[in-house]
């Protein structure tokens, strides 16, 4: 029965998956509520809070320097997805553009369409994070988040927020979405960091 959408980690990639995760087949959309129909031409992007505001449009944000990244996919739905191929923009390419206040520890990720997650600026920080608009080498699918997301590989994709429009800096550890509806507030698979437990 779950044979036909989920396979059982082999030995080889076994150590990939997280404990109680399986591999999916093709790649599963997860979407709460409607899907955004966002064009490069509308999408705007702004920092604000505990940062100096800035604003960019799709040709502003092209001139950020571009990687391809190939990372595995996580969801608290227990389902992973391994050597994902995305293009983007690291996310520590764009704090050397931006100016953080010092005192900012925490980050709200926003969407187009209200969605929200929080995170650690540690957790947001890091080299392996990154903004993606292409996906295997096309242009991320509007149900994928297209035109650009967030993809932060070490969490549970809820993390990961499609449709991206801004950051929000904050002194203090706001909840997202899911985080206010039961979701931990870090959720980090290799410990299991699903549910908040209160
Ligand atoms: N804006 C927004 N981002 C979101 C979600 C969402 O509902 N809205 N779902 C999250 C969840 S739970 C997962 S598992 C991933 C799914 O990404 P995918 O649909 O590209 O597989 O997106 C995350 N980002
Ligand atoms: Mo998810």
């Amino acid at each position: 029965m779950l044979g036909k959408f989920f396979q059982k980690p082999t030995s080889e990639n076994g150590d990939r998956v997280p404990p109680g995760q399986h591999l999916a087949q093709g790649f599963p959309v997860l979407t709460y509520g409607a899907t955004p129909q966002v064009s490069r031409e509308e999408w705007e992007f702004s920092v604000w809070g505990l940062v100096q505001p800035q604003k960019w449009n799709w040709s502003d944000f092209m001139k950020l320097p571009q990687n391809e990244f190939t990372a595995d996919f996580h969801c608290v739905t227990r389902w992973s997805k391994l050597d994902v191929k995305w293009t983007g923009v690291k996310v520590t390419e764009l704090i050397k553009v931006i100016q953080i206040d010092s005192k900012a520890t925490h980050v709200m990720e926003h969407c187009y369409g209200g969605y929200t997650t929080n995170i650690a600026i540690e957790d947001f920080v890091r080299e392996e994070n990154f903004f993606a608009f292409k996906l295997f080498n096309e242009p991320l699918s509007a149900e994928h988040g297209g035109p650009m997301r967030l993809v932060v590989p070490h969490l549970y994709a809820w993390k990961s927020a499609k449709w991206i429009n801004g950051l929000e800096f904050l002194d203090h550890e706001e909840l997202g979405f899911w985080e206010r509806n039961g979701y931990h507030r870090r959720g980090e698979p290799w410990a299991e960091e699903r549910y908040s437990g209160f």
